[in-house]
């Protein structure tokens, strides 16, 4: 059975522009750029963890919008995931997009089913996440939208294609709610960082999208961007030199090294890469390469819980 998910929201939200970013990673923002509304529906079909999913975006133009609402079911029926996008810059339009969110809702409570709800304060631009308005206006949206999360399950997500780890962290956090035993990875990663000090450790699957995730707290926005990014070109140079396995040393700005490794986990056609960075000590490099050869005597327990939630 095909998995639908629908991205919903106003127009210019940046729902096109989120898938844009999913599925290109690489260069989406020229692309981006180069957007236009997009016109009704516009459906595409992915594969993640050997299941099939239709991917929906719902062109957020009023003439659209009243359409979907006219007949529902038609449109939005059999939905198991539903993205709604808010453009969070956008304040003088909150009550428009509570009022649309509003009525989508109601079509699922008539009919009692009740897929889960990611919402997204998008536009939430690394350059702003600090500031007071912004944060503000949307504490105050998030406490109007709690209103419907006694028979939805409702969660909040801060995006901006500026950050493209929010963005794919949100996605797979909403895709997250449709395997059950998707989470069990993040918890074994966190077990697995009290031996080794951890930095990070994550498995993503072939596309970015993030099977599980444990970061070292208080680790930087800058921080992860910076390990996302590094991560991003060394997935990339695997692909291109048909390797398995990468290692990597770096610096964050301030100076303070680490050590990593990309290693690809092979599940027949399905294949995921697993990242794992440590604290480099500079004074005693040999204890660094140790760490990340330890890491090896964990990967049969990961690849059981692979295969547990691919099955
Ligand atoms: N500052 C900022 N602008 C963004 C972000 N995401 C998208 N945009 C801009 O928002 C505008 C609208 O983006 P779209 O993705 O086309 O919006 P949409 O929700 O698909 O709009 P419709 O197709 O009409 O429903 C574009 O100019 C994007 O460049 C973001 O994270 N930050
Ligand atoms: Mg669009």
């Amino acid at each position: 059975m095909v998995r639908k998910i629908a991205f919903l929201g106003l127009d210019n939200a940046g729902k096109t522009s989120i898938i844009s970013a999913i599925t290109r990673r690489f260069g989406f923002e020229e692309e981006v750029s180069k957007l236009s509304p997009t016109r009704k529906i516009s459906r595409e079909t992915f594969k993640f963890l050997g299941i099939e999913f239709v991917r929906m975006d719902f062109g957020g133009q009023v003439q659209y919008r009243e359409d979907y609402l006219k007949t529902p079911g038609k449109f939005l029926g059999g939905t198991d995931l539903i993205f709604y996008v808010i453009d969070a810059q956008d304040y003088d339009r909150y009550i428009e997009s509570i009022d649309y969110l509003e009525e989508i809702l109601l079509y699922f409570k008539e009919g009692q089913s009740y897929p889960p709800i990611a919402i997204l304060f998008h536009k939430f631009d690394p350059v702003l996440v600090k500031d007071r308005e912004l944060n503000q206006k949307t504490l105050t949206l998030k406490q109007a939208l709690t209103k419907f999360s006694h028979a939805f399950d409702i969660f909040f997500f801060e995006t901006s294609i500026y950050d493209i780890k929010s963005v794919m962290d949100c996605f797979s956090s909403g895709l997250s709610l449709l395997f059950d035993q998707m989470e069990m990875v993040s918890h074994l990663f966190a077990e697995i960082s009290n031996n080794y000090n951890a930095i990070m450790i994550s498995l993503f699957d072939s596309r970015g999208i993030t099977i599980g995730e444990f970061n070292r707290p208080h680790l930087q926005l800058q921080e992860k961007l910076k390990i996302y990014d590094l991560y991003l070109n060394v997935q990339k140079r695997i692909i291109a030199e048909n390797r398995n396995l990468y290692e990597f040393s770096d610096k964050f700005d301030d100076g303070s090294r680490f050590s990593g490794l990309v290693e690809v986990l092979n599940f027949g056609k399905l294949e995921f890469y697993l990242l794992f960075i440590v604290e480099e000590d500079p004074e005693n490099l040999e204890k660094t390469v140790n760490l990340l050869d330890k890491i090896e005597s964990a990967i049969p327990q990961i690849e059981n819980l692979i295969l547990q939630i691919i099955q």
